[in-house]
């Protein structure tokens, strides 16, 4: 805990997720209206547009604020004793079989996409990285809900080794399982401010163990301000795209092509 704790003072990963969305704003304001004289700027009419968009920039930064406030954060006392598994909870593709059976020790998570520096990483050297370590509520759409410690390895650090591309708006993450039996990979989505979003987490560790197969092993997403669907497990790639309309249903994840919202906010 002291570790998230230090984390968040020190890296700050929202402040970048900010700088990105609030360069794109500066950009705008910067095309349109500084190019105008002094004078100009004190006719009543033009004083009338100054001031709506600073209202603009103003509910704009509000609007990014509280897309930055933390998930609460519970105690260790509150922890549940077993994390209740839904879903896929024991693929059966022959590739997942045979990396439970060597303990993933060939395993790669790959990340791709728009970015500058592709890469694919073991799971020690995931492990190596800084990581955060958080308590929070999972809450899922049919009705329950459950407290778990999760520690993993930022999002945001691992989007800074990649380098997104400018023209990257969405992070996707594939999974390795075919949820009920059926054709089509578990695969889900996050804009890039809850990509960037300090408890956003590709976690290792549950309740302070290796993750289990039931709950995703060897790593899963923690987007601690979303639903439980959002929570994609056995996640393989990590792909940045400019849009989701090409993959698989065009929603942007497994059960949003099966109609649940894309946003999936508490
Ligand atoms: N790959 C994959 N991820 C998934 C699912 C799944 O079936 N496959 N189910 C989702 C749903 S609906 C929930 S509630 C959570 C369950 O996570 P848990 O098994 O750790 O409780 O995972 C989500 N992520
Ligand atoms: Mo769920």
């Amino acid at each position: 805990m002291t570790d998230s704790n230090t984390r968040l003072s020190t890296s700050s990963p929202p402040d970048r997720a900010r700088r990105r969305l609030l360069g794109g704003l500066c950009a705008l304001g910067a095309g349109t209206f500084l190019t105008g004289c002094d004078r100009l700027s004190e006719s009543a009419p033009v004083r009338a547009a100054l001031s709506n968009v600073e209202q603009l920039s103003y509910k704009a930064q509000r609007l990014i604020a509280s897309r930055q406030a933390l998930a609460k954060e519970f105690d260790e006392s509150q922890i549940a004793p077993v994390f209740r598994p839904n879903g896929t909870t024991n693929p059966q593709e022959d590739y997942y079989r045979a990396w439970v059976e060597n303990g993933f020790a060939d395993w790669r998570l790959t990340i791709d996409g728009l970015v500058e520096e592709p890469m694919t990483l073991s799971l020690p050297a995931l492990r190596e990285m800084a990581s955060r370590t958080q308590i929070t509520r999972h809450d899922c759409v049919e009705g329950w809900s459950c407290i778990g410690q999760w520690t993993g390895v930022p999002l945001a650090d691992l989007l800074d080794r990649v380098r997104p591309a400018d023209t990257a708006r969405f992070v996707v993450f594939h999974c390795a399982d075919h949820t009920y039996g059926g054709t089509d990979l578990y695969y889900e989505s996050l804009d890039m401010i809850e990509a960037y979003h300090p408890q956003t987490l590709l976690a290792y560790d549950l309740n302070g163990e290796p993750l289990p197969v039931a709950n995703g092993a060897p790593i899963r997403l923690r987007a601690e301000r979303q639903l439980g669907y959002k929570q994609a497990k056995y996640v393989m790639r990590v792909e940045l795209v400019e849009s989701f309309k090409q993959l698989h249903g065009g929603k942007g994840g497994y059960w949003e092509d099966r109609g649940y919202d894309w946003w999936a906010g508490i």
